[in-house]
């Protein structure tokens, strides 16, 4: 069980100091992330404790005690030092997820640069946008990738570096680029940590969004005061714990969550970079007795796809808790979770721009299956009227997800961007740029963002619910639901659908389904139109990208996709 108080109790008399006063953090002092994940928990007598399990391709096994990802982030951060490294240089890491991605990450901290995590699966392109926008001066890579920057290297003049990690002895390759082995080099015992400030810039997120360009979102070294707390109050991260985030850091849930939060805990984690399956997914909570699983809707419907069946073979009673994050968690997901492995998965919501989880089942609170929850202590969350901006105060109307801003890691700009940044603040209120209704007990019900909702003749259709009750029809993979232009109404829905295994679709499985919609929600939520596909866009981290979808639809162009998953 929990040991974190009651929601109630906690909300009541709140206070960021809680955080601050448990890290020993004072205004005006040094914070430094990689300082506090790494040589902070070593002070405090975890040294010899395993602070990651790792598990790569081939199944190669490597782990390392806090006192290894200490040495080996100082050693990463003196080396970046000596080849002329300075504070808010950005530096890049694109790599897969092997632990030198882990280990750089604190490393790149410690010197009080700034890093910028991206998907290693990202193309040249979508590599040069990000480095050209942050004016990145480092990029540390492995041999695979090297193709990728090598393309983009003379159209990029700030950057100097190119550190590939997995050649074998550290020297100059070719102009620019240059090995570092960590292995070889000597490790370094003692490291002065750059003195960062609250308000020093930490990490530089990439997020696409729904629509338009990329923009960094930055965050600062503050935002450990959120992320640690969150991560002990709503993960629920104890000290015996052995905790899985299945998100890669390219994406802010495998950083804020991924990193940040369960090591500033000092938490084993486990990290598995071997692809999805069923099977294998199965089989590492098994073999590491994970008891902390914090994941997304993408992959428990994919789980929900492989079946019950297979989750016979695997000894699964390690799981204490479960939470998930991403993309709206639909009811049957949690039906099915606490059926199968006999707890719920707790939703959490947040985003890049956040940097840590604002609406939350929070561990003991009871779990209404499709809510998100209720604001995490502390924070002041409401829907706003799209047309006014003021708080909604009756229940169930559908309205602006808002926050009041000062949580600690709010993010703290768009880089370069200080007009998209402003943007996102209308009468003190911060704008998520997502729907939700909040019912009668304060929890939040997740509607679409702002531009998926649909308008269908003056009815608005929740295209979440509409997905949610296509998942209880047993042929349903997933799906994804957006308007269609019509004559008569405007828009009417459409939904696109994966089978799961053993189902044909053809016109009469379509007709069935449109009925059972029509039943169970309305005939105007009712799809009018049913495609079949093998799989849905989604981007990198799991989003279903309705924009791609919807720009098919209406003709459109679609706009940005570096982050469209495409392998
Ligand atoms: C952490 C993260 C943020 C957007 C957000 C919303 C969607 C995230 C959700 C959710 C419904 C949840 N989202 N969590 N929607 N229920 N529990 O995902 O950050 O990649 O920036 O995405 O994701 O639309 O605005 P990011």
């Amino acid at each position: 069980m929990s040991n974190i108080g009651s929601y109630e109790d906690r909300t009541k008399n709140f206070d960021w100091k809680i955080a601050e006063k448990e890290l020993e953090f004072k205004e005006g002092h040094t914070i430094n992330i990689g300082w506090y994940c790494s040589d902070r928990i070593c002070l405090k007598g975890k040294a010899d404790r395993i602070a990651l399990f790792y598990e790569g391709f081939g199944g190669i096994k490597k782990q390392f005690t806090f006192n290894d990802i200490r040495l080996a982030s100082n050693t990463i951060g003196k080396f970046l030092q000596t080849i002329g490294i300075k504070s808010e240089d950005r530096v890049c890491l694109f790599m897969d997820r092997i632990p030198e991605l882990y280990l750089s990450f604190l490393g790149v901290l410690k010197i009080g640069a700034i890093v910028q995590p991206l998907f290693s699966a990202f193309g040249d392109e979508a590599l040069y946008v990000r480095l050209e926008n942050a004016q990145t001066r480092a990029i540390i890579t492995q041999k695979k990738h090297l193709p990728k920057v090598r393309k983009v290297l003379d159209r990029l003049p700030y950057l100097e570096f190119v550190i590939v990690v997995d050649h074998s002895k550290s020297r100059v390759l070719e102009p620019k680029v240059i090995s570092f082995d960590l292995q070889e080099s000597k490790p370094v015992e003692e490291f002065e940590t750059y003195p960062t400030k609250a308000e020093s810039p930490s990490v530089l997120h990439y997020t696409s969004g729904t629509t338009g360009q990329p923009k960094g979102v930055k965050h600062v070294h503050y935002s450990l005061i959120s992320q640690y707390l969150t991560a002990k109050w709503v993960l629920d991260l104890q000290d015996n714990d052995i905790y899985w985030c299945t998100a890669d850091p390219g994406w802010v849930t495998g950083t804020s969550y991924g990193i940040i939060g369960p090591w500033s805990l000092g938490i084993t984690q486990c990290i598995l970079d071997a692809g999805f399956s069923a099977q294998n997914w199965y089989k590492f909570i098994e073999d590491y007795k994970i008891t902390m699983w914090y994941s997304a809707p993408t992959a428990i419907r994919s789980l929900m796809k492989a079946g019950e069946k297979i989750i016979s073979n695997f000894n699964l009673s390690s799981l204490r808790h479960l939470a998930s994050v991403g993309e709206p968690l639909n009811p049957e997901a949690v039906i099915w979770s606490q059926k199968v492995f006999g707890k719920p998965f707790h939703d959490t919501f947040w985003q890049t721009e956040t940097g840590s989880i604002m609406i939350t089942n929070f561990p003991g609170m009871k779990v209404k299956a499709g809510s998100m929850g209720k604001p995490f202590p502390g924070i002041k969350g409401v829907v706003l009227n799209p047309k006014t901006f003021d708080p909604i105060t009756e229940p169930e109307q559908v309205g602006l997800i808002a926050f009041q801003p000062g949580w600690p890691a709010m993010m703290r700009a768009y880089w370069n961007n200080e007009e998209k940044y402003r943007e996102k603040f209308v009468k003190g209120w911060y704008l998520t740029g997502d729907r939700a209704t909040i019912d009668n007990e304060g929890y939040f019900w997740f509607v679409g963002r702002d531009d998926d909702v649909i308008n269908t003749g003056g009815h608005l259709v929740s295209p979440f619910e509409v997905e949610s009750a296509l998942l209880e029809h047993p042929a349903v993979g997933e799906s994804a639901v957006v308007a269609k232009p019509d004559e008569i109404n405007m828009e009417v829905v459409k939904a696109f659908i994966t089978l799961k295994p053993g189902f044909i679709p053809g016109p009469d499985l379509e007709l069935e389904i449109m009925n059972f919609i029509r039943r169970k929600l309305s005939p105007i939520a009712m799809p009018q139109a049913i495609e079949y596909m093998e799989k849905l866009p989604k981007t990198r981290s799991g989003k279903i990208m309705r924009r791609v979808l919807h720009a098919r639809e209406w003709g459109e162009d679609i706009g940005d996709i570096s982050t469209l998953e495409n392998d």
